[in-house]
C-alpha cells in the first residue's frame, strides 16, 4: 500500500500538501473497499512532471532512471480526463514500475483546444498567475476568460501585468485591472527586475503549485526563470511588427522553486476556449448574476424587457454596459462548447463499443467452441 511517509520529504519538494494527503486517504478507502488485497500491495506515489506520447515522466524518479513510466493502452483508450495530466499524484508499482492508478484530482485546468476537444492542462494547482503585458496583448476579455476557467477549477487566479518598465504609462493598464478585477489579486511587475521575485514570493511557498497562464510573448518563463534564479527555460523576444510572441516554449514543464514550491511552465495560447466553466463564470460575474436575479422576467435577456433591472443599472452607469455583452457570449460560448463535447463524448463511446464488439465477433469467428 502507498505509504507517502517513508517518502514524505521528496514529495514535499513536489508541492505536496495537506489537501494532497486528504485525497490520497480518499483514494486509499475506495480502493481498500473494492479490493482488500490492496493494503499489501507494494506501491508507490510519485508526480506527473512531462506528458509524453508512450508515457510520462515522473519524479521521485524511482527505479526508472530518467523517471520514464510506460503506460498501457488502458489510460491512453479512456476520456480525456481519466488519462494522468502534468501536475498529477500517480500510483506506481514499485516492482516493476508500472502506472497504477492516478488519485483523484483536487483541481484540474482545462480547454477545449483549436482541434474542439477537451484538453487538460493541469492537476492540483493553487494559484494560477494568469500573465498579460503592457502593450497589444492587454485585453480585458481575453483575462474574463482564464479567470472564469481558474475560478471555475477552484483555483487562487493572481493577475500578473508584466512589462510595465516599457509602458509609457503603466498606471493605465494597472488601473484598468483593478477597475475591472477589484477582487481579484494584481500584481504588476518588471519581469526582469529582482522585485519581481519579491512581488510573487507569496504564492510560490512549500507546498504550492503554480500554473502560469498567457498568451505567448507575455514573460511566462521569464518569470520562471527570474523565480528559478536560473535560466532553466529559454526565453526570445516577440515579433517587432505586431508585437506577437514567438511561441518559444512548446512544452509544458514542472520546476521546483528555491521558495519551496513548484511552477508549471506553459506554451502560450493562442485563444482559450471555454470548457465547462459555468460556476466560474458566474462567480466572476456574480454582481451581474445578482442584478439578474431582481429582473422582472425570469428570463429576462437584457434587451428591452420591462423591469429589467440589469438595463437600468447601465442606464444610471453603475454597470458597464461592455460587461454585460461579454457575460452573455462567454455564457453562450460555454453552453455551445458543453453541447459540443458531450455529442462528441457519446460517439466516441458509442465507437468504443462498436470496435469491440467487432473484435469479440472476430475472436468468436475464430474459436467456434465460444
Ligand atoms: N522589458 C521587459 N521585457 C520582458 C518582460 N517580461 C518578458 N520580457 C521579454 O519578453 C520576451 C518574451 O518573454 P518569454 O518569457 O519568452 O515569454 P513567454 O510568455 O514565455 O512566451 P511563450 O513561451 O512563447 O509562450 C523576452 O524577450 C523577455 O525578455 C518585462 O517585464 N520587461
Ligand atoms: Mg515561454
Ligand atoms: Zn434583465
Amino acid at each position: 500500500m502507498v505509504n507517502p511517509v517513508a517518502d514524505l520529504p521528496a514529495l514535499q519538494a513536489l508541492g505536496w500538501n495537506a489537501d494532497d494527503q486528504l485525497q490520497l486517504e480518499a483514494w486509499r478507502d475506495l480502493r481498500v473497499a473494492s479490493d482488500p488485497d490492496e493494503a499489501d500491495s507494494d506501491s508507490c506515489l510519485a508526480r506527473v512532471i512531462a506528458v509524453e506520447r508512450t508515457g510520462l515522466t515522473v519524479a521521485p524518479y524511482l527505479n526508472a532512471p530518467d523517471g520514464h513510466v510506460p503506460v498501457s493502452g488502458r489510460w491512453f483508450r479512456g476520456d480525456e480526463e481519466t488519462r494522468p495530466t502534468i501536475g498529477d499524484w500517480v500510483v506506481i508499482d514499485a516492482q516493476t514500475g508500472m502506472l497504477l492508478d492516478m488519485l483523484p484530482r483536487r483541481s484540474v485546468i482545462k480547454r477545449v483546444n483549436p482541434l474542439g476537444a477537451l484538453q487538460l492542462i493541469a492537476a492540483n494547482v493553487d494559484a494560477a498567475l494568469i500573465v498579460t503585458s503592457c502593450n497589444a496583448d492587454f485585453s480585458l476579455e481575453r483575462l474574463e476568460r482564464y479567470l472564469s476557467v481558474v475560478l471555475e477549477a477552484n483555483i487562487t487566479p493572481v493577475l500578473v501585468l508584466t512589462k510595465i518598465d516599457l509602458a509609457e504609462d503603466p498606471s493605465v493598464f494597472i488601473e484598468a485591472l483593478s477597475q475591472r478585477f477589484p477582487e481579484i489579486a494584481q500584481v504588476s511587475v518588471d519581469a526582469l527586475s529582482e522585485g519581481a521575485v519579491a512581488a510573487l514570493a507569496s504564492w510560490c511557498t512549500q507546498g504550492q503549485t503554480i500554473a502560469l497562464l498567457g498568451s505567448s510573448g507575455v514573460g511566462k518563463s521569464t518569470l520562471v526563470n527570474a523565480l528559478s534564479g536560473a535560466a532553466v527555460q529559454l526565453t526570445a523576444a516577440i515579433r517587432e511588427e505586431d508585437g506577437k510572441g514567438r511561441h518559444t516554449t512548446t512544452n509544458r514543464s514542472l520546476h521546483r522553486l528555491p521558495q519551496g514550491g513548484v511552477i508549471l511552465d506553459s506554451p502560450g495560447m493562442r485563444e482559450l476556449q471555454l470548457a465547462e466553466a459555468e460556476e466560474g463564470i458566474e462567480e466572476l460575474f456574480a454582481d451581474l448574476e445578482a442584478l439578474a436575479a431582481t429582473c422582472r422576467f425570469n428570463d429576462c435577456s437584457h434587451a428591452s424587457e420591462p423591469g429589467c433591472a440589469v438595463r437600468a443599472a447601465i442606464d444610471s452607469a453603475e454597470l458597464d454596459e461592455e460587461r454585460l455583452r461579454h457575460y452573455q457570449s462567454l455564457k453562450a460560448e460555454e453552453s455551445r462548447n458543453r453541447e459540443t463535447l458531450a455529442a462528441r463524448h457519446a460517439r466516441h463511446r458509442a465507437f468504443g463499443k462498436k470496435t469491440r464488439a467487432a473484435a469479440r465477433a472476430k475472436q468468436q469467428s475464430k474459436d467456434p467452441d465460444q
